[in-house]
């Protein structure tokens, strides 16, 4: 049986270098270049073409190269019954920790309207930014740390889930009734939710209303969250202050949208955290012998869930 790396538009080098160094006598395949597709009893996904994986009839683990799974449930041909499982890393958690607390010092401190000033040759002392009330919307594996690196900054931290949670010193708000709490007096509202039915366009012009008037908006979760129009629409209100956004409904953002000119936009390219090949190959060869041993594998996704 063989392991397929099923990433197309990636160079997927890499991965295959780090699986073959870490577990020598694997049978790996590298999509388009199958073989025999009743060989295939593992593959690891991202962005496949839609039906691809129904072709593989003893298809036992896909396995997400990523945090998300959205792109593997968006294909309407998924083999039913197979086990989706998805990547929990440190080292994804602490970048995307970094990556928040960086675009929060970054508006909060004002350092690119001094690179700004700078440019036109302008001394121009300011004061800070008040705000320090930060809703994470998403208290996941990332929210959690992301929460945890923002009060050890000293900021204030809320969230939001789907279920009730209990983080030390953040102040957990769930289900649909905790939104409000959850952003009431938010000066920063961070999306770090999976994309799901229920969470789709969930950034949209209601919940801008529901938001601080001027609150700042990062959305490192995925594209599908926001409404693109609503958003320009509640910047040019102001009651959105500005927005840091890393993933996108189109990726990479094509040429001529909007959003790369925007003066109150920052653009970031789905680069908030990034997988770390060797740790990956290290989840997905455990999972494979997880399998292969009738063991239960690890960091599953719940499909009725999806995520
Ligand atoms: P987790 O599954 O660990 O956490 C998801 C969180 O979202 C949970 O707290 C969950 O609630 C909450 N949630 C889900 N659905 C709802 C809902 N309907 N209402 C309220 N809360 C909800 O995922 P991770 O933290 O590991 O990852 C989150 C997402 O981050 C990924 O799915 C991906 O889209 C994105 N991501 C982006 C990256 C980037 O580079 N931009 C990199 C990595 C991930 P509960 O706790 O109750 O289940
Ligand atoms: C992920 C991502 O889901 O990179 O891991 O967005």
């Amino acid at each position: 049986m063989a392991l397929l790396i099923l990433i197309p538009e990636r160079d997927t080098a890499a991965l295959a270098k780090a699986l073959k160094q870490q577990a020598p006598a694997l049978d790996l395949r590298t999509w388009p270049d199958v073989g025999d597709p009743a060989d295939i009893d593992y593959v690891i996904v991202w962005n496949h073409p839609a039906g691809a994986l129904a072709q593989f009839p003893n298809l036992k683990v896909i396995a997400s190269f990523g945090a998300g799974v959205d792109h593997i449930f968006r294909d309407p041909d998924l083999p039913a019954n197979v086990p989706i499982t998805r990547l929990v890393d440190d080292s994804l958690t602490r970048q995307m920790a970094e990556y928040v607390a960086g675009v929060i010092l970054n508006h909060r401190l004002r350092l690119t309207e001094y690179r700004e000033y700078q440019a036109a040759g302008h001394w121009r002392p300011q004061e800070p930014r008040p705000g320090q009330n930060v809703c994470l919307l998403g208290l996941g594996h990332i929210g959690g740390e992301v929460a945890r690196l923002l009060i050890r900054l000293e900021y204030t931290v809320c969230g939001w889930s789907r279920s009730p949670k209990d983080l030390p010193a953040v102040a957990c708000h769930h289900g649909p009734d905790g939104l409000d709490r959850a952003l009431a007096d938010a000066d920063y509202v961070v999306c770090l939710l999976p994309l799901t039915g229920a969470t789709e366009n969930i950034l949209n012009q209601d919940l801008f209303r529901r938001m601080k008037k001027g609150a700042y908006l990062i959305n490192a979760g995925r594209g599908g969250h926001l409404n693109e129009d609503e958003l320009l629409d509640a910047l040019y209100q102001e009651q959105v202050g500005g927005a840091c956004l890393d993933v996108f409904k189109t990726e990479p953002l094509p040429a001529d949208h909007p959003f790369w000119r925007h003066p109150r936009i920052a653009i970031t390219p789905h680069i908030a955290s990034l997988t770390d090949i060797d740790k990956a190959a290290a989840q997905f060869l455990e999972n494979h012998r997880n399998m292969q041993n009738g063991r239960a594998l690890v960091n599953t996704v719940d499909p009725g869930k999806g995520y």
